[in-house]
């Protein structure tokens, strides 16, 4: 079987390729990392080709193409059950799929207010009212989960729920986000992640600049 193909484009600014990519680690599959930049149009034709919705990250498998990250998840959970995306137990399955789902369709105000900077730090970052609603669902995600689970991830182990919120936890540290103990070690738990700590190092060396998304706040 050919190796697996997953289409990213930047790892400093998409969030939504670091999603994909650390669930593929999580299912240990070994892939091929193929990169785009979504500023040059050739390469937009391209992964018209790739992904129907123009966008990444976009997974090749076993002659199976998704370009959707829940979807990558789902699939990589079905493909890999041993894997551990997806918790063994039913009740905190459904959990772990709702607040996947909760991350995949919601959280606008967050992800538009934080985009996701890997390389940079905004002490004193003053978060607008909308975001702050936002961060404090998101805590009271992560709180719940880790009471239930003792963590030190949201589900024990590591599951498809920590690859969706792990970008979360990067835009926290970029805006100095303030944080309880518990959100807290969570956070560093999932900077720690070996795979976490190797896609922060590819992105701080990366030299591509979105100059929009590189504003001084
Ligand atoms: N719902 C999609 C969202 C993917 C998404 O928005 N990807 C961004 C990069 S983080 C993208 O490809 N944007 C296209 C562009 O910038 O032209 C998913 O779950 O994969």
């Amino acid at each position: 079987m050919p190796k697996a193909v997953l289409t990213i484009s930047s790892k400093n600014y998409s969030s939504w390729c670091l999603r994909g990519w650390l669930m593929c680690k999580l299912a240990g599959l070994e892939l091929d990392e193929e990169v785009v930049s979504l500023a040059d149009p050739s390469a937009r034709a391209e992964l018209l080709l790739l992904s129907p919705s123009f966008l990444v990250p976009s997974l090749t498998h076993d002659g199976v193409r998704i370009w959707d990250t829940l979807a990558i998840g789902e699939y990589l959970a079905e493909t890999f059950p041993k894997a551990g995306l997806l918790p063994t137990d039913r009740a905190a399955r459904a959990r772990c799929r709702a607040i996947c789902g909760e991350m995949h369709s919601g959280f606008y105000n967050l992800r538009s207010a934080l985009p996701m900077n890997l390389k940079a730090h905004h002490p004193g970052f003053k978060v607008w009212t909308g975001a702050q609603a936002d961060i404090d669902r998101v805590t009271t995600i992560w709180r719940e989960c880790l009471n239930v689970s003792g963590g030190p991830f949201l589900f024990g182990g590591l599951t498809m729920a920590d690859a969706m919120y792990a970008p979360v936890c990067s835009r926290f540290a970029t805006y100095d986000v303030m944080l309880d103990a518990a959100c807290s070690a969570y956070k560093r738990s999932i900077m720690e992640w070996p795979a976490m700590a190797q896609w922060t190092a590819d992105a701080r060396a990366e030299v591509e600049e979105l100059e929009e998304l590189d504003v001084e706040f």
